[in-house]
């Protein structure tokens, strides 16, 4: 048995006029709640440190640039790194990054117990748009402010465990998991924000969009023999709700913990590395049963491609 605790630390909404020292305080008052029940790693969610900004259409650099970290840890999460090091807590949540080079992605990175990143993650699947879009009920300007993660899918070796990141849209590819999956990943975790409604389509109801969240992360976790730490921001962010639903799911693909609320709210579970193994040789055993001479056009094509008449 190679047991870890892990937290799931959903977060409520955090307002436009929100500092980052407030939302810093919040994560560290639930990492505390996290440590007292014996979590070894604690996850939060994507652009944990901000409202979820690309709602808004920004025309100035300035103003873009205002919702980025130039550094990580910054000024602002220092503190939260500083008593993850003190409980010997491991964490990892999302930020939006703006490099040196003047480069900007949605990220998230992964520390050790001792508050030192081990691994970055940049978000590869970006939803949305990137111009002003009149025809939508709200905006989702992530590929206006993000370019697409260059860093692939990694696996990393962390307390004793293989760890892999994914951020929100990435939960509905396949191909995320797998790409994980085929580096022996035994946990992944995953931050998101997803709007309440649809932008496009004011009929689909929130039991649908937590649905489709639902199914997404137990049939990555199934089909890759993984558990997954599936982490929300939730409630009304400056009128515009974001869903809930954050959960803990097995290597089986089952929901062992759920969140309850659309606020601030840790869930817990001990989860067993070792419960990844059965799925990992047998069923889902990789090396014997894929056939990748038949998977070429998921790396030739983007669109579907159909038979003619
Ligand atoms: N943050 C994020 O990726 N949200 C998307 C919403 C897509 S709607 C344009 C998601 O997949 O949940």
């Amino acid at each position: 048995m190679r047991e870890l605790v892990v937290g799931a630390a959903q977060l409520g909404p955090i307002q436009k006029a929100d500092s980052r020292a407030d939302v810093a305080a919040r994560m560290i008052a639930l990492l505390e709640k996290a440590a007292a029940r014996g979590c070894g790693l604690v996850v939060f969610p994507e652009l944990s440190l901000t409202t979820f900004f690309p709602r808004w259409l920004f025309e100035e650099r300035a103003e873009v640039d205002a919702w980025f970290e130039r550094e990580m840890p910054s000024a602002a999460t220092r503190p939260l790194f500083d008593r993850a090091r003190e409980l010997g807590v491991a964490i990892s949540f999302g930020y939006a990054e703006l490099t040196p080079e003047g480069r900007r992605f949605n990220a998230s990175i992964l520390t050790d117990r001792t508050g030192a990143i081990v691994g970055k993650y940049r978000k590869v699947h970006l939803p949305g748009h990137s111009e002003f879009d009149p025809e939508r009920a709200f905006q989702h300007l992530e590929k206006r402010y993000f370019e697409p993660g260059d860093l692939g899918f990694p696996v990393w070796r962390n307390m004793g465990a293989l760890m892999g990141m994914m951020i929100c849209n990435d939960r509905r590819w396949p191909e995320a998991y797998r790409v994980m999956g085929l580096q022996g990943v035994e946990l992944i975790l995953l931050g998101y924000n997803t709007p309440s409604v649809n932008s496009q389509n004011s009929a689909e109801g929130l039991e649908k969009r937590l649905y489709h969240s639902e199914l997404s992360v137990c049939a990555g976790a199934y089909q890759n023999a993984a558990w997954v730490v599936a982490v929300a921001k939730a409630g009304d962010e400056d009128g515009h709700p974001l869903m809930g639903g954050s959960v803990i799911v097995d290597p089986d693909g089952f929901v062992v913990a759920r969140a309850q609320t659309e606020e601030d709210e840790l869930l817990v579970h001990a989860c067993d590395m070792d419960a990844t193994r059965f799925g990992k040789t047998t069923i889902f055993d990789f090396a014997r049963h894929r056939r990748p001479e038949h998977y070429g056009r998921i790396c030739a094509q983007t669109g579907a491609e159909i038979p003619e008449e």
